[in-house]
């Protein structure tokens, strides 16, 4: 028998990887994806089925965490040995602009998809992945951050996930569910969303690189991230929910890095050297070569309380998981922009936008 897995949030980056990592592995994967006036399924294109497929093992559904008899339909008609709730409003400075939304859909929307396993029965069947993240630990408390470490979010984002995380440490304390928070830091891709920080560079260098654009403007350049590629990081989702019980563990690289330098590395996997000059808001990157300015500073893209420090300690997962990255930062973002410069250079419409 095939296993079955119901993954929200399946048309986002992780999601991508995770159905395709499942697919691999012989599951059926069914998919939460929300109603939009465009596609918005470009991600997982390359595995998504006709659905006149007599066996199909990729399977869509309308639904949004905001809806909870949506929600519990689903599961019904699912039966899902293992759900992945990756589903959310993931951008933090968003959160700032739609604070209640956010806490709607990240939060509340946990407990709807727990709820939902409690209301039809299956809290012996079926394993439940919670995708909660480093933003949880927000103002320092200590470096580097482990699952012990305090958390102190700093965002209506980072506070919707923290009420996901304990709703889940409940539902499995109190109703027995095979339930884990992956408490993971930043991972990129080629797939990552454009307005994050990596890929928004990523796009920029290529675009400049090309003559497209001008100029690449930024917010907070001293802010520091653990980074590391989200290929690796669902399998670590995996093998969480493959363990004789739910627990909680922190997927990191152990390294991290200034927003700055994921810029200098970026440009120079172009040819090109950036110098910096300035301070806070009058810092520039400029091309050492021809003294053109390329990167600038502008306060709007600051938040307007931030997370500056983010450093993973993932031993634990080493231990119990045998998970580890295997990417660095710098090849990553040389994968970013090698990536972007493709799809740049054959797309014309993106070569337009
Ligand atoms: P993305 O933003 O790429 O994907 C989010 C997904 O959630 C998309 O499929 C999106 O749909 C969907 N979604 C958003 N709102 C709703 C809703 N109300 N109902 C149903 N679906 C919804 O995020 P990532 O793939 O990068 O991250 C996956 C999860 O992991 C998120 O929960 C994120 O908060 C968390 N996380 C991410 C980290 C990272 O570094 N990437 C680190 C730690 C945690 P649509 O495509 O239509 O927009
Ligand atoms: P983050 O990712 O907030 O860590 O959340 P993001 O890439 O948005 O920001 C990282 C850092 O870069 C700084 N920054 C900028 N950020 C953006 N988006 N745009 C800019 O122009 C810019 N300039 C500087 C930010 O201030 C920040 O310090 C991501 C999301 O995937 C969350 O869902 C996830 O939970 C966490 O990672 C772990």
């Amino acid at each position: 028998m095939r296993k079955v897995a119901l993954i929200t949030g399946v048309t986002g980056q992780d999601g991508a990887y995770l159905a395709q990592l499942l697919l691999d592995k012989g599951y059926t994967v069914h998919g939460l994806k929300r109603r939009s006036s465009s596609f918005n399924t470009g991600r997982i294109e390359h595995i998504y089925q006709d659905p006149h497929d007599p066996d199909p093992r990729l399977i869509l559904h309308y639904g949004d965490l905001t809806d909870a008899t949506n929600l519990i339909r689903v599961v019904q008609e699912v039966q899902p040995d293992e759900i992945y709730n990756l589903a959310a409003q993931s951008h933090v400075q968003v959160s700032f602009e739609t604070p209640e939304y956010t806490a709607n859909a990240d939060g509340i929307g946990t407990l709807r998809l727990l709820e939902a396993i409690r209301i039809l029965g299956l809290q012996q069947k079926t394993r439940f992945y919670q995708a909660s993240t480093s933003e949880l630990y927000g103002l320092v408390q200590e470096t580097p951050q482990r699952e012990t470490t305090p958390f102190y979010p700093r965002s209506p984002y980072a506070a919707a996930k923290l009420y996901a995380y304990w709703i889940v440490v409940n539902y499995r304390e109190a109703y027995g569910i095979h339930a884990s928070n992956g408490i993971l830091f930043n991972h990129e891709s080629p797939l990552r969303g454009e307005t994050f920080v990596t890929r928004k560079i990523s796009r920029a260098v290529a675009a400049i690189k090309l003559g497209h654009q001008d100029k690449l403007y930024l917010g907070n350049l001293d802010a520091k991230r653990d980074w590391g590629h989200a290929r690796e990081y669902v399998k670590g989702m995996w093998l969480m929910t493959q363990q004789d019980k739910g627990d909680d563990y922190v997927l990191a690289t152990g390294v991290t890095t200034p927003v700055r330098d994921f810029v200098t590395w970026a440009f120079e996997d172009t040819g090109v050297t950036l110098e910096w000059r300035g301070q806070g808001v009058d810092e520039r990157g400029f091309d050492a070569a021809t003294g053109r300015c390329l990167v600038e500073v502008d306060p709007r893209y600051f938040r307007p309380t931030e997370v500056e420090l983010l450093l993973g300690d993932p031993t634990k997962a080493q231990e119990k998981l045998g998970w580890t990255h295997q990417t660095s930062v710098r090849d990553l973002a040389a994968e970013m922009v090698r990536e972007d410069l493709k799809v740049m250079q054959t797309s014309p419409v993106m070569k337009e936008a």
